[in-house]
This record gives structure tokens, C-alpha cells and sequence, in this order.
């Protein structure tokens, strides 16, 4: 039976290859990974997970974890994942919304999340990382040990759904983008030939494997083009100066750029043998791109993504890579840009909103007819809240943003969600909060309060919100301040706070 993602992911593997080498010496071949996720998703099929399910994973990085993605495909599952900083009561949210049948979690955790999942009336079982020194990584591994490495796959067409992602909301609500299986086949066979990755690549994934770059665009790439990948646990960087000599490609957030030009033992020497560096999921600074050229002689390829649209414009693979534009649109991919009042198209070098549409643009947000209905055109263009403009060679600057969004070292805050902790606080009126300048993460959540009285306490506040906020969402630096700026019609005016903390990391 065909099963559309899984079929064109591996339809270019030699099973002899090697898929993942492991920092700890383990390695899987593909055989190796096709006969993993059969385990897996025989243990799924054991616990009575069926096509259409919703199996929620919130583990440590492993291969393993990146298999089961792989398992629940071929079982007709849909992929859940959550990043690993998300508190119980934020996962409590996701569990409710999305009713997953399963929720994985890391064994670390089990105590507490065992409780979120029995409250969602999930199935609760755990997968850590499986290494020589703990083999014994949660039972989900457990109960794969025994299992049928054969798995006839479920029959999934184009449309079937693959994966939700949730992506944080303007409301503070987070909303569930459904992928089907040819929104992420579509946009991983285009970015391997746009960016010519074969089976003598070697991806050095340095990413996490909860987000579409980390997930979607390093492993389908490699899975679609047949290529090998180095898979490491997070970013940093001894490991990726010890690693990047056995690489051809590295992808990354532009932090990982500016945290490599910063250490001395980054040097051209190093790197004159790698094939190409990606960057996205942030702006790269035009002085980071020029830096890293002066440096090494090679310029990174800078893209634009999105959770909901997959990848959607790329600096090309051989002509300029100009610093501080996205590129074009990807081959199948149209881009407008147009007028955020009233949706005409604007010229060359005008400001407007970007929309996409294409065979990578999602179906719609999980049991939110009406956000769907806001964003997502009927002539099935995409609104993605990004400023942009086209220049007159084509090119696409992603200029600003018209959602009140902040983009730290790649994981989206969205201030509403924040400012809704805060104010919950005794002792505060009300809140503002923005993003400033931040030399390592690119912007830095600032938040600024206005206290009900003399003896608000800021220090316990930020404290009392690490229970509701995972930790990249937490304030950087909490300012007090007497009343909120507004403008006639009573909104805030965020630009003019930003003004005035834009120096507080410099
Ligand atoms: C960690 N911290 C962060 C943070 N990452 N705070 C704000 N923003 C972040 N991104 C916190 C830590 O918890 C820690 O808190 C303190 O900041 C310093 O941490 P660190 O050790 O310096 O950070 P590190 O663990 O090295 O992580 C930084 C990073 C990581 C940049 C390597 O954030 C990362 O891997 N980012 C990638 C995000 C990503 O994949 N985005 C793709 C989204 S998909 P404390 O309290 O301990 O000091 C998408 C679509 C597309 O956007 O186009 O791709
Ligand atoms: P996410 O919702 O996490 O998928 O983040 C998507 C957002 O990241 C986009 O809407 C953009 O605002 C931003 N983004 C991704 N890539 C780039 C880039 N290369 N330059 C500027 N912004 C980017």
C-alpha cells in the first residue's frame, strides 16, 4: 500500500548507508532506521494507536525520537511534538486541545507529566535517550525491543495529515498547524534539489527536532536525498568545532553563526571543505552574513520559513546570495506582497504583507475554523503576518513584522501569552511586553510593568511565572514603569517602549 510521505522519503536510501552517526559511536544505517520505526509503530499499532490519532512527544533529543515521527507516518499517525521547555501546565494546554491518544515524555519528567496525560486521558509512556551506558531509555524503547522489524505501512494519500505543530498566537493561545504528507514531501524534495543535497552529504544537526527547521527541513531533506547526518543532542560548540570537519552542509538559527564567528578556533582552515551553510527561522544580520564571508570566504544561504508554509523563499545555490534578503520563492511556490488594508498587490520595493501559497502551505489550524478562515485566503494564499518587499532584481526582504511577535535565537514569543502570566501576578496593573536588540539570541523578551503599588515585588514575579512560562519565553529584564504609553484609541504603543529599552543589552 502506499504510504505518500513515507514512500518519497525513502525512496533514494541505499539500506547499506548510513543515515546518523551518534556522538556516543552508535550509528544507524538506513536499513537500520526503516527496521527501527517498524518496531516503533507496531508498538503504536499494539496500543491501539490508529490512522488519524494524535500521538504527543515531548523527549530529550535522540534518533530515536526522530524514528518515531518516522513510525507514526508509516502507521497513518499524526506527529505531535513539543519542545522540551514547555512546562506541565503548557503541555496541559496542548494535551487538552489536541486529545492525543498517546503522549511519549521524557522518563526525567514522568512524575509530573504522568498526571497532565492521565487528566487529558492520554496514554502515558516514556522514551529517553538510548545510549550504551542506559539501555533501558523508557518504555516505549522497552516494549520496541521485542517487536517485528517489518511493518506494512498505512495506505496515506497527498492529503492525508502528518503532523501538528502549535505555533503561539496574537490571543495567547497557541494554535495547531495540520501538515499533511504532501505539504512536507512537496517542500523536502524541492529544498533537496534546490540546494543539491546527495547521498555523499553529511548534515551536521545541530537543530532541536520539535520544530519544523530541526525536524521538517534538516531530516527530509537528508532522508529525501538519501544523505547521512551527524546528530547531535543541541548546539554547542566544542561539539560542532570537533564535528564540522567530518560535515558538507551545517543548517542553523543565526545564533549559531554569531556564537561561531565569536570563538577563535572557528577559522577558514576549518571550514574550506564544507559545501554549504543554511541559515533561518530569524533574520541573519547583514553584518553577520559579511562577517562570516571575510572569515571563511563563503557566504551562508539564507531562507524563509514558517511553521504553517514549510520553507518558501531561498537565496539561490548558484548565483548571489545577497546579505540581508530571503532570495526567491521556491520552485511551485508563489509569493505576493500585498496591502495589509486592502489586499492588493503591491509594486516592486513597496512594503506590504507577504502571503504564499503552494503545495507546502498547511491545511488549516486544528479545531480553529475561524483563525483558519483569518489567515488562509480562499484562493488558498496564506497571511503571513511578515512585512516584506520584492526588490526590482526580485529578490524578497523580510523586513518587519505586522504580528506582535519576538523571534529569540529561533523560538517564537508571542508578548500576549506572556503579558497574560504577568498580569496574573499580585501586585501588577498591567504589562507591556516587547523585544529589544540581544547580541547572542537576536531579540530578548523585555517586559515592562506597571506596578499597583511601591511595594511590588519584580523579583518574586519573574519567579512565580517559571511555573506557567517555559524559559525562553521568561523575561530577560523586567522594567517598572509608572503608566503604559497609549496611543488615542488606548492601545500601547510597543514602538515607543522599544525605543526606550532598545540599549538594555548593548
Ligand atoms: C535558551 N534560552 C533562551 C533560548 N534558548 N532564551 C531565549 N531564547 C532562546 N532561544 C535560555 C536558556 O534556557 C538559559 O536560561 C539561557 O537562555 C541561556 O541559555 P544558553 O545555554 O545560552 O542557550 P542554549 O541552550 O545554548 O540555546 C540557544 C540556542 C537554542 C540558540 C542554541 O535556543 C536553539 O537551539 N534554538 C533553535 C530554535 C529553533 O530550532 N527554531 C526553529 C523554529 S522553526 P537559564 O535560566 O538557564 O540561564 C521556524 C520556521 C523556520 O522558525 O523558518 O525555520
Ligand atoms: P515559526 O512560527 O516558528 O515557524 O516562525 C516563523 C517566523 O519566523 C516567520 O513568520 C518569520 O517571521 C520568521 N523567519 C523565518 N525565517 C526567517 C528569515 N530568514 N528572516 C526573517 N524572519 C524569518
Amino acid at each position: 500500500m502506499s504510504n505518500h510521505l513515507f514512500d518519497g522519503l525513502f525512496s533514494q536510501h541505499n539500506p547499506e548507508a548510513i543515515l546518523a552517526k551518534l556522538p556516543d559511536g552508535r550509528s544507524y544505517s538506513y536499513q537500520g532506521a526503516i527496521e527501527t520505526s517498524a518496531r516503533f509503530a507496531h508498538v503504536l499499532a499494539g496500543f491501539g494507536i490508529q490512522k488519524g490519532d494524535r500521538v504527543a512527544v515531548q523527549v530529550p533529543k535522540s534518533i530515536e525520537a526522530a524514528l518515531l515521527y518516522i513510525a507514526c507516518v508509516r502507521l497513518g499517525a499524526i506527529f505531535l511534538p513539543l519542545n522540551t521547555a514547555y512546562t506541565p501546565a503548557e503541555i496541559a494546554y496542548f494535551l487538552g486541545d489536541a486529545t492525543p491518544a498517546l503522549f511519549v515524555c521524557d522518563p526525567a519528567k514522568a512524575d509530573v507529566m504522568r498526571d497532565v496525560a492521565t487528566t487529558a486521558k492520554a496514554r502515558f509512556e516514556t522514551m529517553g535517550v538510548l545510549s550504551s551506558n542506559n539501555p533501558d531509555a523508557g518504555s516505549f524503547i522497552t516494549a520496541a525491543k521485542s517487536a517485528d522489524t517489518d511493518f506494512q505501512n498505512a495506505s496515506c494519500a497527498p492529503d492525508d495529515l502528518a503532523a501538528i505543530l502549535y505555533t503561539s498566537g496574537t490571543t495567547g493561545r497557541s494554535k495547531g498547524a495540520m501538515l499533511s504528507h504532501d505539504n512536507l514531501l512537496s517542500n523536502a524534495l524541492t529544498l533537496k534539489d534546490h540546494w543539491r543535497f546527495t547521498s555523499d552529504d553529511v548534515l551536521l544537526h545541530a537543530l532541536p527536532i520539535f520544530h519544523t527547521h530541526g525536524l521538517f527541513v534538516a531530516i527530509n531533506a537528508t532522508l529525501a536525498a538519501g544523505s547521512s547526518m551527524i546528530f547531535l543532542p543541541a548546539f554547542d560548540l566544542d561539539s560542532i568545532i570537533h564535528y564540522l570537519p567530518s560535515s558538507s552542509v551545517m543548517m542553523g538559527v543565526p545564533t549559531f553563526y554569531t556564537r561561531l564567528l565569536s570563538d577563535a578556533r572557528f577559522t577558514k582552515d576549518l571550514v574550506s571543505h564544507m559545501r554549504l551553510f543554511i541559515s533561518g527561522s530569524a533574520p541573519l544580520l547583514a553584518e553577520t552574513h559579511n562577517q562570516f564571508e571575510a572569515l571563511t570566504g563563503q557566504k551562508i544561504l539564507e531562507r524563509y520559513g514558517m511553521t504553517e508554509t514549510n520553507m518558501n523563499t531561498s537565496n539561490p545555490y548558484d548565483g548571489a546570495r545577497r546579505a540581508g534578503t530571503v532570495g526567491f520563492p521556491l520552485p511551485g511556490v508563489e509569493v505576493q506582497i500585498c496591502d495589509p488594508e486592502t489586499g492588493a498587490q503591491l509594486a516592486d520595493e513597496e512594503i506590504g504583507i507577504l502571503e504564499v501559497r503552494g503545495p507546502n502551505v498547511f491545511v488549516g489550524y486544528w479545531q480553529m475554523p475561524e483563525k483558519t478562515a483569518e489567515e488562509l485566503r480562499e484562493n488558498g494564499f496564506f497571511i503571513t503576518g511578515d512585512l516584506a518587499k520584492k526588490d526590482t532584481d526580485g529578490y524578497i526582504h523580510i523586513v518587519g513584522r505586522s504580528k506582535d511577535l519576538i523571534i529569540s535565537g529561533g523560538y517564537n514569543i508571542y508578548p500576549k501569552e506572556v503579558e497574560l502570566a504577568l498580569d496574573d501576578e499580585a501586585g501588577v496593573l498591567e504589562s507591556a511586553v516587547i523585544g529589544v536588540p540581544h547580541p547572542d539570541f537576536g531579540e530578548a523578551v523585555v517586559a515592562v510593568i506597571v506596578p499597583e503599588s511601591d511595594d511590588f515585588d519584580p523579583a518574586q514575579a519573574l519567579e512565580n511565572v517559571k511555573e506557567k512560562l517555559a524559559r525562553f519565553k521568561q523575561p530577560k529584564r523586567l522594567e517598572i514603569i509608572d503608566a503604559l504609553p497609549r496611543n488615542t484609541m488606548g492601545k500601547v504603543q510597543k514602538n515607543i517602549l522599544r525605543d526606550r529599552y532598545q540599549e538594555s543589552f548593548q
